[in-house]
């Protein structure tokens, strides 16, 4: 059985669960929701501790710097993982130039599931890290970089377990998985010098696909992680942020998804956006206190990664990709 939509499902009582284990019961098909009692949290497959050590990988081979050895051994890593999951794997290599003329060797990195498929669903996160850990509050530490376990390194994990389980499923909705790179290369108060994998990927994107909608994931991976409805997400692809939204209440994960507005945040999503992609941004980003504690300092190391947090935004990107 399929569900409504996602959308449709937002505007009914979000303890109604439509997993694929409630097929034949009453309620989420006829909309009589006084008999429906609150389920359990829908099955989706997910293994948290996998993504978490997709995670670890990363963070070893060294800051993920455009032009380092540990770039671009990842690199090579990441598109051997998406083949060997079974994706159509598809590298798109670039020359960029950063804001300040340093040309950047970038790889975005493409694993297509289901590439039959003519309606698309986007899911990306950046893979690269930055080269200045200028938040950091020791100042001898700005010219170093970051480890980019949270920034990076967790969203790109969380997908490659995703890869993984699509590789295990007979039903693959029709997915492209994008590692995207140099987002992270940017300088305070220039919107333009950031992102600059994913506006190539919009400039050159694959022929004939449309793309029903993106989700990009990052900084997902903390252990205090909070999810709120980041702001150009939320004005510019309202019914993907609902639909999200409603795969974590009926993953049982209402609690880290917050309801709450979000900052405006430039990040990959709004390049996508630009494109006329509609797209939403999963990151972790408080109003009051901005990113966490650790975001663009030597510490965004293994030490501030939960697996529970990876689990978690997994199960509810698992349980989005079986409803749409
Ligand atoms: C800015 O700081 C302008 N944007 C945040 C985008 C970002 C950086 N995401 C991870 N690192
Ligand atoms: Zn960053």
């Amino acid at each position: 059985m399929k569900c409504k939509s996602l959308a449709a499902v937002a505007l009914a009582a979000l303890s109604i669960s439509c997993g694929k284990s409630q097929a034949g019961r009453n309620g989420a098909d006829t909309g009589a929701e006084a008999d429906v009692q609150p389920q359990p949290a829908a099955e989706v497959s997910f293994d948290a501790d996998s993504a978490y050590a997709y995670v670890a990988r990363q963070v070893e081979f060294g800051p993920r710097v455009p032009g380092s050895t540990a770039h671009r051994q990842c690199g090579e890593w990441l598109a051997s993982e998406l083949r060997r999951h079974g994706a159509e794997v598809t590298v798109q290599e670039a020359t960029l130039t950063a804001f300040d003329g340093t040309q950047l060797p970038a790889r975005n990195i493409i694993g297509s599931f289901n590439p039959q498929a003519a309606e698309r669903i986007l899911l990306l996160a950046h893979w690269d890290t930055r080269p200045w850990a200028d938040n950091d509050p020791d100042r001898t530490n700005h010219s170093k970089p970051v480890p980019g376990a949270d920034d990076g390194a967790s969203g790109t994990g969380v997908l490659l377990e995703i890869a993984r389980q699509l590789s295990l499923s007979d039903n693959k909705p029709g997915v492209d998985i994008l590692f995207t790179d140099a987002e992270d290369y940017g300088t305070d108060g220039d919107d333009e010098s950031w992102a600059l994998g994913t506006r190539y990927f919009v400039q050159n994107r694959p022929e004939g696909v449309t793309y029903r909608g993106a989700i990009l994931l990052d900084m997902v991976g903390g252990k205090n992680a909070q999810f709120r409805r980041e702001y150009f997400s939320q004005q510019y692809a309202p019914q993907l942020v609902d639909a999200v939204w409603a795969a974590a209440g009926m993953a049982g994960e209402g609690a880290l998804f917050s309801n709450e507005l979000g900052g405006a945040i430039t990040d990959d999503h709004v390049e996508l956006i630009k494109g006329g992609i509609p797209a939403i941004d999963i990151i972790t980003f408080d109003p009051a206190n901005g990113f966490p504690p650790y975001w663009h300092t030597v510490n965004d190391d293994m030490s501030n990664i939960s697996a529970k947090t990876l689990g978690s935004v997994g199960r509810v990107m698992m349980t989005y990709l079986n409803n749409i």
